[in-house]
């Protein structure tokens, strides 16, 4: 069965005026599109041809960069488009509120950790909040890595911060773009979800 593009959970103007249309429509719809293509061709004939994208992105993991990187991308956009949603951003409620006061003090500690880890990830890559072990934790990853892989994490919330997430509508300004993305896009209800999912 070949991969297939997950549907976004919104329209692709819905995100703006924070995030554009035409950001979707590029980001979205050529390279999103463009990783679950180059998957199929990868594996198209190979026995991880049937297996599910997580299996995909574990089995090929240091072994088949080609494969772990287009698997791994498809799977990364997929959780980046729930993890924002029109009128969302601001402060956390429910069980991740609690976490993240439990595990960084307060959502202002949360928030500067967040930030520096998306800032600082140089060039491609993600920032993340994540589960582990009972307690929350920011990551950053390069190009297309991701806590899957790593055991005992479960991740909650990523943040895409290759240039092409947010180069249209800021420019080289990455800083502003994760400021828009805790102020007016993050999902918690995703993020509470997928802690509630992992217990
Ligand atoms: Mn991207």
């Amino acid at each position: 069965m070949p991969f297939t593009l997950p549907a976004l959970p919104y329209a692709r103007d819905a995100l703006g005026p924070h995030i554009s249309e035409e950001t979707l429509n590029y980001h979205y719809g050529k390279h999103h599109q463009a990783y679950v293509d180059n998957l199929n061709k990868l594996v198209d004939g190979t026995d991880l041809a049937d297996a599910g994208l997580e299996e995909v992105i574990r089995a090929s993991a240091g072994s088949k960069p080609g494969v772990f990187n287009n698997a791994a991308q498809v799977w990364n956009h997929t959780f980046y488009w729930h993890s924002m949603k029109p009128g969302g951003g601001g402060e956390p409620t429910g069980a991740i509120a609690d976490g993240i006061k439990d595990s960084f003090g307060d959502y202002q500690s949360f928030r500067k950790a967040f930030s520096e880890a998306g800032a600082t990830q140089f060039g491609s890559g993600w920032a993340w909040l994540v589960s582990k072990g009972g307690k929350l934790e920011v990551r950053k990853t390069a190009n297309a890595e991701t806590p899957l892989t790593e055991g005992g994490v479960t991740p909650l919330l990523t943040m895409d911060v290759w240039e092409h997430a947010y180069y249209l509508d800021f420019q080289n300004a990455r800083p502003k773009y994760i400021e828009t993305f805790l102020d007016n896009l993050v999902n918690w209800d995703f993020a509470n979800q997928n802690l509630s999912d992992s217990k």
